[in-house]
């Protein structure tokens, strides 16, 4: 595969143009932004829903009964309804808004947890989490005396799954990514669901790094809480996703209490709404949901089916790629089945952050550190990786422009 690959059906440079940041000019030269794992870019009628909610018809949601404020409680509400569709829900009641996926756990972590679980109770995670599917549970042990049980990776960044059963006694939660952030690995969650529910423990999915880059339907995985943010799916920041079970969420007490989550209140005591209001307490970030929407309907045009491809051809001209650049280590799979456009990696002695700040010089703009995996990076013995991550609007070319930044950056440092 060349630089000018054929991408079946996607016209990159069309889509490109979509996004009026990648245009910009960055350190005198062209931006290559490989940086989505973080956040993503946003194109144009995201950023044109934004402004048309604040220009036509900002208004507060569920409270005013004048014109302005019941078109933004439509909008607010199909917004909704195209998230649930989007990951095949059974109901959009089924789908709260929150800020990001970390406030999705700590819902459920708070929520769910705090009644269910009892001293001796066992969470299993995986060693690959982020922190943010990590320190929540860590929490929650310290409240409750529950106890974290961890899924260990083999040598190419895979959870060992052999004694997974065994694992699973006395399990009441599994929580797990989809999708590495570091490793790219993607992990078989419909046959962990499966797992999971044959030893009577529920599962919560981190798809912080999968539902913005693969279809994911909540009902094929037949998993029971799903937790996603908006920044990452080409919406803005402050909007989040927490999906769940409408049977769990309508058992489970709210997180946050104040306007909106109630029923009725009187001087001692309330009764709260009906799910998902329950736990949307307080004004909800009502502009970033509206263009959450939106982004769904431009990731649905453009298909995340083909976005998945895309990601994945372009995984595998990076891999080949880097493998000619001397003294570069990739961590996680060294091949594109399943796993995802995140590609972490040292070269040789150089500091991470040197090999961004030498990268980002040349107008490529990359992550250096722990990635908010701090036991993972202990796991594979690194203190920090640099990570290349790729989202629809990336191409071969910025690959060829990375590695020979990265061949610069050797002889430089080297
Ligand atoms: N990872 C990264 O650069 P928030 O910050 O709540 O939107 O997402 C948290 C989160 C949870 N799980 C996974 C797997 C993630 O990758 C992230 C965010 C970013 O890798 C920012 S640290």
């Amino acid at each position: 595969m060349t630089s000018s690959m054929t991408l079946d059906q996607f016209d990159i440079l069309a889509l490109r143009r979509e996004f009026p940041i990648l245009s910009q000019p960055m350190n005198g030269k062209t931006l290559a932004f490989l940086d989505s794992a973080a956040s993503s870019q946003k194109p144009r009628r995201v950023i044109d829903c934004l402004e048309d909610y604040y220009r036509r018809y900002n208004a507060n949601v569920h409270r005013g009964v004048y014109r302005l404020s019941e078109e933004a409680t439509f909008a607010f509400e199909r917004a909704r309804g195209k998230v649930a569709r989007f990951i095949n829900a059974r109901s959009q009641r089924e789908v709260v808004f929150v800020r990001n996926t970390t406030e999705a756990i700590n819902l459920v972590a708070r929520s769910w947890g705090d009644v269910n679980l009892r001293e001796g109770d066992r969470i299993l995670l995986s060693v690959m989490e982020h922190h943010s599917n990590l320190v929540p549970w860590q929490m929650l042990a310290q409240r409750t005396g529950a106890k974290l049980e961890f899924l260990s990776l083999d040598g190419e960044g895979r959870l060992v799954l052999d004694h997974l059963d065994a694992q699973l006694q006395g399990v009441r939660l599994v929580a797990l990514t989809q999708q590495s952030n570091v490793l790219g690995t993607i992990n078989p969650v419909a046959e962990i669901a499966r797992r999971a529910h044959a030893a009577g423990a529920l599962i919560l999915v981190d798809g912080a790094q999968s539902v913005p880059h693969m279809p994911v339907d909540v009902q094929a995985l037949d998993i029971d809480f799903l937790a996603f943010s908006g920044h990452k799916m080409c919406a803005p920041t402050g909007i989040g996703v927490l999906w769940g079970r409408r049977a769990l969420l309508e058992q489970m007490p709210p997180f946050l209490g104040g306007g909106s989550m109630i029923k009725v209140v009187s001087l001692h005591e309330s009764s709260y709404a009906d799910v998902p209001a329950r736990f949307e307490a307080g004004t909800p970030a009502i502009a970033e949901a509206i263009a959450l929407g939106e982004a769904v309907d431009f990731l649905q045009e453009v298909g995340m089916a083909r976005i998945y491809a895309h990601e994945r051809e372009l995984l595998g001209y990076a891999i080949d790629r880097l493998a000619g650049v001397e003294g570069l280590t990739i961590y996680g799979p060294q091949t594109t089945e399943m796993r995802g456009g995140a590609l972490s990696f040292t070269l040789e002695d150089v500091h991470p952050h040197d090999v961004a700040a030498a990268l980002d010089s040349e107008g490529i703009a990359v992550r250096a550190g722990h990635h908010c995996t701090q036991p993972l990076h202990a796991h594979l013995n690194v203190p920090a990786t640099t990570r290349a991550s790729f989202y629809l609007y990336n191409t071969a070319e910025e690959v060829d422009r990375l590695v020979a930044a990265l061949d610069k950056a050797r002889n430089l440092f080297g």
